[in-house]
This record gives C-alpha cells, structure tokens and sequence, in this order.
C-alpha cells in the first residue's frame, strides 16, 4: 500500500485507499490501519460486495478518474461490476493467472461512470514500480514526513543510524507510526538494491 503512495505522491495524483472484502476481515486489525491512513488525509473506504448499490463506491469516485491499482484477486472487477451492473466485466482470479500463463500484454480498460466519472480497471498488475523514484522522492511520499525533512543535523541524512535525526525522533516521540517509517525503510531498501 505504501509503495502505491509514494507513486501517487510522485505523480502527483490523489490516492484514497479502498479496503474491499469488508465482509472477510472481522479481527484482522485492518480498520484501524485504514483509519490510521484517514489521518494522514488519505479518502478511505471499507466496502464489499454485499453492499450492492455501490453507493460509497459512487460517492467516493464522483466525476473524477480514477485508476483502480491493487493485486489480482482484490476485487478490482467486482468493485466496477457493481458500478456497472449491466456490463459484462471478467471478474475472477482465474482469468488473470491465465492472461499471465499466456504473457499477453496487460490491458487497462476504460469505464463511463453514469455520474461522470470514469474508472480505469488495470489487471495483473503485481508489482508497482517506483524505478523512477530517487530516495528523496520516496521520503516525500510518506506525506507526514514532510515536516521533519530538512531539519536532521546532516543534510544528506539517511534516516538509519546518524546522530540527531529529525525523522527518526519523531518517530521516538509518535509524530510518524513505527509502520510507516518501516515501510519506508522497506521501500528505500527496495530501490536502492535495484537502482
Ligand atoms: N468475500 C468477498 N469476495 C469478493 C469481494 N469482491 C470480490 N470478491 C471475489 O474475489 C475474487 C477476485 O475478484 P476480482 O474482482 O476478479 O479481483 P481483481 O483481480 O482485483 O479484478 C472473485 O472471486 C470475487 O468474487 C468481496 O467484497 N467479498
Ligand atoms: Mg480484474
Ligand atoms: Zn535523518
């Protein structure tokens, strides 16, 4: 998820989390997360496809586009099925692995919303790269870092083990979750091993 920010941040493109098969995850700690993120700023939603009307989904969209980014299997077709009833949409793990079997070319599609808006369904995406992304970006994709950026003794700081470290104290003192300062590691990792 975090990874996904940072390029939304990057690309400067709004991103609201979407935390679908609501109906699965009784105990799983994940509202709390998502609400973690509605602190940061982020529009959060928990839906699933009990809810039929899609009527969050709707209102959450509006006339805006919107990409729909997430592993296979999340419910990414079943989340514009909904929108869409009388569309014919593959829903289904299955057919995606087959489209991977085959190594044909990842088509997006592009759907008309009734209100306006209009929803781009993106299968077998699995790994969403960040080649593009330089260290710096990806601190600036944690937006609740901004603050602290700058204000480390050295101003090439690493965030690892240097002595006065603005990002790492604020994480000392509950200004960035331990969570998303990992992931952030994570994700600098990440890159940096493929860069
Ligand atoms: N329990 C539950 N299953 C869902 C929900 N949404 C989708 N699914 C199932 O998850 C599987 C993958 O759905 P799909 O829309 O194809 O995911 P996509 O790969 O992200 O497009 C299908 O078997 C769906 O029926 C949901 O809200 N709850
Ligand atoms: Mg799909
Ligand atoms: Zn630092």
């Amino acid at each position: 998820m975090d990874r996904y920010l940072v390029a939304a941040e990057h690309m400067g493109v709004e991103a609201a989390l979407i935390l679908n098969k609501a109906d699965l995850i009784h105990g799983s700690g994940l509202p709390e997360q998502l609400a973690d993120y509605a602190a940061l700023g982020y529009r959060t939603l928990a839906t699933h496809q009990g809810m039929p009307d899609a009527s969050d989904l709707a209102q959450l969209i509006g006339d805006s586009t919107v990409v729909l980014v997430g592993q296979s299997g999340v419910g990414k077709s079943s989340l514009i099925q909904r929108l869409l009833p009388d569309v014919v949409i593959r829903v289904g793990a299955l057919s995606e692995l087959a489209d991977k079997g085959r190594h044909t070319t990842t088509t997006a599609e592009l759907f008309h919303l009734p209100n306006g808006g209009r929803l781009i369904d993106s299968p077998g995406v699995r790994e969403f790269g960040l080649s593009h992304v330089t260290p710096a970006d990806i601190a600036l994709g944690f937006r609740e870092f901004s603050a602290f950026l700058g204000l480390c003794r050295f101003r090439d700081c690493q965030h690892e083990q240097e002595p006065d470290c603005a990002l790492r104290a604020a994480v000392a003192d509950g200004h960035i979750s331990e969570a998303r300062f990992e992931s952030y590691r994570q994700i600098r990792h990440s890159v940096a091993g493929t860069a």
